[in-house]
């Protein structure tokens, strides 16, 4: 039997037993978690698709009470400026999420040039039938594939067309024009097919060379034309041609994603899906006033009569026979059944 001096020792060193297998419990449940993950995007907090990753941001970090930190970085700087590098960075690891275009990470998905191809979605409903539907989730399950877990998605909009030369309404206006257009070559073909000269450049030297006259016109929604005030280096004509939109998917890397217990990826999950609805909801609603306030600062808007339409859709046809065996005959399939049933 010990005596009472050596019970009171024992009592202590389990004592001192138990905090040191505390702190070692706590550590390495910290240790499972960095400090802070990065976020990557190409536009800031100015724009519909920073205001989507600072919604995030905010809602992860109030539903798990400070336990995930997460710092934006937008810019795409932390691809030094090159968008089409981003999803790489984030399979690799050098980045842990994203909020990212489905253009920008073409290059390395190919399924995601579906929502590139010319006058796929006539409307947000048809937007909401592919992202919400079948097709939607293969998008997601090709992501996945490729290293990285997609959670939400969120939305840049209709792509329309300016250029600083004239109001364009045909086809035959867009001849030798030189278009920025963004990292994936479908653009090229695209804009090739219309007869104007495209040139690939990244976000970061687009309104440099819109500045210069190294290009003619470029092709963005109307909120990154308002906000990043195209209006100013000379893009006085505006198209609303509708040709595109590109949707913005809230990602995590795997190499991240598989550290977070059950419970927590569900949280990050749901706060993307709440973020991703409340930032397409926003700037949807936003549109009309955006539009009035590119008119008044004097941009000529050029609206397009359905003959009008008619021609740029026949005129961009054959970027689907190149395109639709690269991103799979029945994702195209399924994704155009599911505008044609679109709820209207
Ligand atoms: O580069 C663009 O045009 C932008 C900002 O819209 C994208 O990142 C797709």
């Amino acid at each position: 039997m010990p005596n009472k001096k050596e019970n009171k020792m024992l009592k202590s060193r389990s004592l001192v037993a138990v905090a040191a297998a505390t702190l070692l419990l706590s550590s390495v449940a910290q240790a499972q978690y960095k400090d802070e993950y990065t976020v990557s995007t190409v536009l800031p907090s100015a724009f519909p698709w920073g205001q989507a990753a600072d919604k995030w941001v905010e809602l992860v970090k109030e539903r798990s009470e400070g336990r995930i930190n997460m710092k934006i970085y937008s810019n795409s700087q932390l691809v030094s400026g090159d968008q089409t590098k981003e999803f790489s960075a984030m399979r690799s690891g050098l980045i842990d999420m994203a909020v990212g275009s489905t253009i920008n990470w073409s290059p390395q998905v190919p399924e995601l040039n579906l929502f590139s191809l010319p006058f796929l979605m006539p409307d947000n409903a048809a937007i909401d039938a592919i992202t919400q539907g079948e097709a939607g989730k293969a998008v997601f399950e090709a992501i996945e594939k490729r290293g990285v877990t997609p959670l939400a998605w969120g939305e840049n909009g209709f792509r329309e067309l300016s250029n600083s030369k004239l109001a364009i309404s045909d086809p035959a206006d867009l001849e030798g024009l030189k278009i920025r257009v963004v990292g994936s070559p479908l653009f090229q073909d695209t804009f090739t097919e219309l007869g104007a000269n495209p040139t690939q450049m990244s976000w970061a030297d687009a309104k440099p060379a819109l500045t210069t006259g190294a290009v003619d016109g470029q092709e963005n929604p109307l909120s990154v034309f308002d906000v990043a005030r195209i209006d100013q280096v000379g893009q006085e004509h505006l198209t609303l041609w509708h040709y595109m939109a590109d949707p913005l998917v809230f990602a995590v890397s795997n190499r991240v994603w598989g550290q977070f217990n059950a419970e927590d990826q569900a949280l990050l999950k749901q706060a993307a899906v709440d973020a991703g609805k409340w930032e397409i909801e926003k700037s949807r609603s936003e549109l009309e006033a955006t539009l009035q306030a590119i008119k008044d600062r004097g941009v000529t808007v050029t609206e397009l009569s359905p003959a009008q339409h008619d021609a740029f859709v026949k005129a961009t046809r054959s970027v689907y026979e190149k395109w639709t065996p690269r991103i799979g005959e029945d994702l195209v399939k399924q994704a155009q059944s599911a505008v044609a049933n679109r709820n209207q």
